[in-house]
């Protein structure tokens, strides 16, 4: 059976530091290449349907630790604070993989983006399965520990707000529609990247309830992936829609 190296733990973590450092460097000034931000000469042909898409890409996240869950020998979580711990993220990714593409209405995903993306998710999958399943060691009281109890709540959070504005952007298109409009309700009426702004407060969340590194440093790739892709969402809008609320900030409510 496996065992835990925190060798392995520490430098698939800093990898993923850096990559987010990489991430902000390369998306600060122009966006990823999908959805609104895909250039229109791009070729045509190259792109799968969202659903395929979204579902390729993210399955590896549950997968992964499913995988390692499977391979482990009994008992697989112990003690209880950790058991939880692995189902936050398990939780996320079952709406994500299995949910969230079924119902999508986005434009045809860039397969190249798509391969990155399930590099990605295979790589972090991995990182934070293994992290939780063979390494992760917490107290017997650490479900009443003020970090997993104000972590838990702010993963709960954020993941409510995220599905809630996912779906607010769904209803903003009839099946086969493809063009924007100015997405409205919900935390939308305070900033642009209102599904991304929770996606980040929770794995923030996530950070805090587990208290580790795996954790904090996917927190921080989220942040440098999407935290930009909010300003360039909203540096669309403002130029698309002439009557685009002025009040509205690009990713945090009153602040940016
Ligand atoms: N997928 C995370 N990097 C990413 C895919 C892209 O889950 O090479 C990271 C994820 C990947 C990225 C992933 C990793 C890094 C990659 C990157 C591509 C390049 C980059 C691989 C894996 C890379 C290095 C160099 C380091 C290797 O037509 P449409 O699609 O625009 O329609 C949209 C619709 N919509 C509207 N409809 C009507 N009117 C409007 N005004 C509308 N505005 C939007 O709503 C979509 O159908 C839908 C949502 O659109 P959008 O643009 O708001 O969100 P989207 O970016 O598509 O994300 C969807 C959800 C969202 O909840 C978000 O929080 C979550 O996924 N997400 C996304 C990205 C990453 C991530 C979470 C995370 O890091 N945790």
């Amino acid at each position: 059976s496996m065992q835990c190296h925190s060798g392995l733990v520490l430098a698939l973590s800093s990898l993923l530091g850096a990559l987010a450092l990489l991430q902000l460097s390369l998306y600060l000034r122009v966006p990823s290449r999908y959805g609104k931000h895909e250039e229109r000469l791009c070729r045509p042909r190259g792109r799968l349907p969202a659903r395929c898409a979204w579902f390729l890409q993210e399955l590896p996240s549950f997968l992964v630790p499913a995988m390692l869950l499977a391979l482990r020998s009994p008992p697989r979580l112990e003690p209880l604070g950790c058991r939880l711990l692995c189902c936050l993220f398990g939780w996320h990714y079952f709406y994500r993989t299995f949910i969230y593409p079924f119902f999508t209405r986005g434009r045809p995903f860039p397969l190249q983006l798509l391969f990155f993306g399930m590099l990605f998710c295979i790589y972090n999958g991995f990182l934070q399965g293994y992290y939780l399943i063979y390494c992760a060691e917490y107290p017997n009281d650490w479900c009443t520990d003020i970090r997993f109890t104000s972590g838990l709540l702010l993963f709960l959070l954020g993941m409510g707000i995220n599905i809630h504005s996912d779906l607010l952007l769904r209803q903003l298109r009839k099946p086969g529609e493809v063009t924007y409009k100015i997405p409205q309700g919900g935390l939308f009426t305070y900033v642009s990247g209102a599904n991304y702004f929770g996606e980040i407060v929770e794995w923030f969340g996530f950070a805090i309830a587990t208290w580790s590194l795996p954790a904090f440093a996917f927190a921080f790739f989220t942040l440098c992936c999407i935290g930009p892709r909010a300003y360039h969402h909203h540096r669309y809008y403002l130029k698309t829609f002439t009557d685009y609320p002025k009040s509205r900030k690009a990713l945090i409510p009153f602040v940016f």
